[in-house]
């Protein structure tokens, strides 16, 4: 290895306590100490290279360079990913299965989710007038009911209870170890028994066509042969996991609206541009994937150092979005620094980056954005208050959760 000593060594030899306890800030703290925006260290007693910012990002999504395989911690794969799914492809059999995803956000496809999304959001709402609500309970079953009915499943024909405990269970306990752990597997494997019978009916049945379970069941692989049963599960739950994810970030909406009300710009409640860029400020400043991992397939050189075929590399997502060298004022909220941009930048990865198609950037981010600017532009219609409780967010909580699950009272709606 040439040059190593350009990016600098962590003193200690193990790192995974003060990741685990520091969380989401443990990075960007070590950068701002060492003056670099990178450095290496060990997680899991493993030779790890720490990064985080605009050229780090641009380096880690140069197409073909890295594999998800054996890069995230071994704990986190069998809860978000799973074996044969989508993030452990590469190469020409990631791009046919990524195409898959990417086909079902179409223009049509986002527009029927958000209009799925703000029927059940005002059938749910409706009962809340007068009452004091635990909103994130709340959002994860209009979150479950509106995933199963864009996959053109019934709700009403299903356990919807468990499958949002299921669920949202999935990525609430992914970043845990211990009881609550091995309880979200339990639930993973009950969910996953659910999903296998719903593939397998809709094989039987050959329909209903169109649907997105139906486009799942049925997609080629690079080979001309349908998905295992198996994978074809995981990549149904690798769908309707996450938009009950998209959840947590209406919780994150809330309590902007509330902790940041002074800097929300005053203009009418369901002015698109400004709730899309509330909803842009929710996803760069509130925390939630906090690194991706990946292991180099091709060596090259970034910043005077060499990276091998092998070494562990982890992008610091949450730093980026935090990065000062990107954002200016980088800790405050302010939502209008979005308004007027038609393209991203590259600073801005909650959900990864670099190009869909040839890399693992999630393909979700334009249905997450839609249905988070309907949230943003429900909230403010909504009258709604904040009852005292501890608002703080836990750096070390992944992803955390205000209030314990963020208690709303809702006013009753004048007759
Ligand atoms: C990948 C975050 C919503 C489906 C990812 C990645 C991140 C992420 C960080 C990994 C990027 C990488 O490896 O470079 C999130 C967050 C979400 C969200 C924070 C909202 C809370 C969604 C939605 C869907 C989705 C709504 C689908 C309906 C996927 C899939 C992948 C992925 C299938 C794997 C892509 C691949 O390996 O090529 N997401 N995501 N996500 N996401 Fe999302
Ligand atoms: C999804 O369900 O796929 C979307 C969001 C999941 C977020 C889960 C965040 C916890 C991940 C902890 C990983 C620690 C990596 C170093």
């Amino acid at each position: 290895m040439q040059n190593s000593q350009s990016i600098p060594h962590l003193s200690g030899i193990d790192s995974t306590r003060a990741f685990l306890s520091e969380g989401y800030s443990f990075i960007s703290r070590r950068c701002d100490q060492l003056g670099s925006d990178a450095f290496r260290t060990r997680l899991m007693l493993r030779p790890v290279t720490f990064l985080r910012g605009r050229d780090a990002v641009r380096s880690f999504y140069e197409p073909g360079r890295m594999t998800r395989r054996g890069a995230m911690p071994p704990t986190v794969v069998p809860l978000l990913q799973g074996k044969g799914s989508v993030q452990s492809l590469d190469d020409e059999a990631h791009h046919i299965r990524k195409q898959m995803f990417l086909d079902l956000m179409d223009r049509d496809r986002l527009r029927a989710a958000r209009r799925i999304f703000a029927e059940e959001w005002q059938a749910a709402a409706r009962s809340w007038q007068g009452c004091e609500i635990d909103f994130s309970d709340a959002v994860d079953g209009i979150m479950t009911r509106t995933a199963l009915r864009w996959c053109g499943i019934d709700p009403s024909q299903h356990d919807v209870a468990s499958r949002a405990r299921e669920l949202s269970t999935m990525f609430a306990a992914a970043g845990t170890l211990g009881p609550a752990y091995l309880q979200a597997r339990w639930l993973r494997a009950r969910c996953e028994r659910w999903a296998r019978s719903l593939i397998s009916q809709t094989r039987e049945a050959d329909g209903p066509a169109g649907s997105t379970l139906a486009k799942l069941a049925f997609h080629t692989d690079l080979d001309g042969s349908r998905m295992s049963e198996d994978v074809a599960v995981k990549e149904l739950l690798n769908i309707l996991r996450p938009i009950v994810a998209v959840g947590r970030y209406f919780v994150f909406a809330a309590h902007a609206l509330h902790s940041h009300r002074a800097a929300i710009p005053a203009v009418a409640e369901d002015d698109e541009p400004t709730c899309r860029a509330i909803a842009e400020e929710v996803r760069r400043l509130y925390p939630f994937f906090p690194a991706i991992g990946g292991r180099v397939r091709e060596a090259f050189d970034w910043h005077g150092a060499r990276f091998e075929p092998g070494d562990w590399l982890v992008l610091d997502l949450y730093g980026t979005n935090h990065d000062p060298d990107i954002w200016e004022d980088a800790e405050r909220f302010r939502a209008e620094r979005h308004l007027g941009r038609d393209i991203q930048p590259e600073g801005l990865v909650p959900q990864g980056g670099g190009d869909y198609l040839q890399n693992h950037r999630c393909p979700g981010e334009w249905l997450t954005m839609e249905l988070l600017t309907e949230a943003v532009m429900q909230l403010r219609k909504l009258d709604w208050t904040v009852p005292e409780q501890d608002l703080t967010l836990s750096d070390n909580q992944f992803p955390p959760l205000p209030g314990g699950g963020l208690r709303i009272a809702v006013q009753p709606e004048n007759p």
